[in-house]
């Protein structure tokens, strides 16, 4: 059964050197990382959830968890398959500065219209929160609804009460945990 996924169809390969910033090697040794952990070839969003679980134990990072896995799964069938892991692995650790806030505003953009509304980037800062364990920033004293009001505010400059992908790339040049939310980082 497990022999069916233990090699990585040459013809992906190719296609995955193409489009991550990974090379051969690189990507086959990832290959045999995904496949010893999700010896179906895919993950599941449970299995997703599991992995942040690891990392942040002291909170819950179920919704961060839940988010995040709706921008690997490209095709959203449900499941992150090799290639989409990769490619989200890519932007998210190799990428340019560009491409990590375009993926940080599919992130922030949950119904995917385009724009980030004011419960949108509530939603994450919340999500946020609870994966760190907490109500309250340590920095600021700030709770998450406070914590979105004011970077949302700071960032919608034409005050329309929606981003677009230049007031959000704008904005992330003033507060880089923005787009270090992406890589783990806690508040
Ligand atoms: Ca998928
Ligand atoms: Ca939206
Ligand atoms: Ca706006």
């Amino acid at each position: 059964m497990g022999k069916k996924h233990s090699k990585l169809d040459p013809e992906v390969l190719e296609r995955l050197k193409k489009e991550t910033y990974f090379s051969e090697k690189e990507i086959k040794k990832w290959y045999k990382g995904f496949v010893k952990d999700c010896p179906t070839g895919t993950l599941t969003e449970e299995g997703f959830v599991n992995i942040y679980r690891q990392f942040f134990p002291q909170g819950d990072p179920t919704k961060f968890a839940t988010l995040v896995f709706r921008v690997f799964d490209e095709n959203q069938d449900g499941s992150i398959e090799f290639a989409e892991f990769l490619r989200a692995m890519s932007v998210t650790s190799r990428g340019d500065i560009d491409e990590k806030l375009h993926w940080a505003f599919k992130l922030y953009d949950l119904d995917n219209d385009g724009f980030i509304t004011r419960d949108e980037m509530y939603n994450i800062v919340d999500a946020i929160y609870r994966m760190a364990g907490t109500t309250m920033s340590e920095e600021s004293g700030e709770g998450a609804r406070e914590k979105a009001d004011r970077i949302f505010s700071s960032m919608d400059v034409n005050h329309d009460e929606q981003l677009t992908m230049e007031e959000f790339r704008e904005g992330s040049k003033n507060d880089p945990q923005i787009v270090n939310a992406l890589s783990f980082g806690p508040i």
